[in-house]
Order: C-alpha cells, then structure tokens, then sequence
C-alpha cells in the first residue's frame, strides 16, 4: 500500500488544494537555479550585456573594466564603447552611467562618461564592496535613448 497515494486521495483536503503550492515552490527553485547560473556564466567573463533596445536602430554597447575584475575599494576604469547598427562607433553622445550594489540599498554611484572619441566614453567607478554590482549605461543615439545593464563581480 502506498501511504501517499492515501493521502492524496483523502477527500478532507482537495488534491488541487496539496499540489498547487508545491508546484509554486518548484517553480521558484527552477527560477533561483536558471538566476545563478546566469551569475555564475556572469562571473566567469565579468560582464554581461543585457541591452534592452531592439529593432534595425539598435545600437551596440559594451563594457569593459581595468582591473578585471575590479577590487572593492580601488578605483576602476570604465570603458564604454557605443556602435550603431552598422557596426560604427557613435561619437558625441550622452553616456550616463548607474552603479548599484546588487540586491543591497547602498546608494548609487551616477556620472556621466567622457567622450575620447569614435565611439569610445569612459570614467572610474570606486566600487566599496565585493559582490555583484550592476551597473546601467544610458546613451541617446539618433534620438533614442537605449539602456544596457552589465554585471561586475567585484573582489
Ligand atoms: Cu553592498
């Protein structure tokens, strides 16, 4: 005999009552292990690039940082490059750029990257704690405003 089959089949407690909630919860542990894996896929080049424009106007953005990965505490140079579709850099834009320690209400670090020219912006970022920080990049290319937002794991 199967004690949990007696269970189930107890009419006091309606099966879709026992199942909903368990099914709830193994959604939600799929959610958590798919989000570290993508941190772990994360740590292992030190940026991903979650640009949320799209369409044929789409520009590129990308991130690199010096050292990588950054330290907690020392400073660290961003460099940001912007491209359009065709692949050319985008000179002349507003770059702004948001750092946040992830899940952590620290504050954000705001400022706006300096154009060295052909598409290239860059600024120093002094992260003050190890871990993940997100940091978005905002630019304006044809009059259009895309935002990409990349991962550091600090040290
Ligand atoms: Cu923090």
């Amino acid at each position: 005999m199967n004690t949990n089959a007696l269970v189930r089949m107890d009419g006091r407690e309606p099966m879709s009552m026992l199942r909903a909630p368990e099914f709830r919860l193994a959604t939600g542990i799929l959610a958590l292990l798919m989000l570290a894996a993508t941190l772990a896929a994360c740590g292992a080049r030190g940026i991903s690039d979650a640009n949320t424009a799209s369409g044929e106007e789409k520009a590129t953005l990308t991130l690199a940082v010096d050292p990588d990965p950054p330290v907690a505490n020392q400073e660290a140079r961003l460099t940001i490059q912007v491209r359009d579709a065709s692949g050319k850099g985008v000179p002349g834009t507003n770059v702004e750029v948001v750092a946040e320690h992830a899940g952590m209400n620290m504050g954000k670090l705001t400022g706006v990257a300096t154009d060295v020219g052909g598409g290239t912006y860059t600024t120093t970022i002094t992260p003050t704690m190890a871990g993940t920080w997100k940091v978005r990049v905002t630019v304006d290319v044809n009059g259009k405003t895309q935002q990409a937002t990349f991962e550091l794991q600090v040290k």
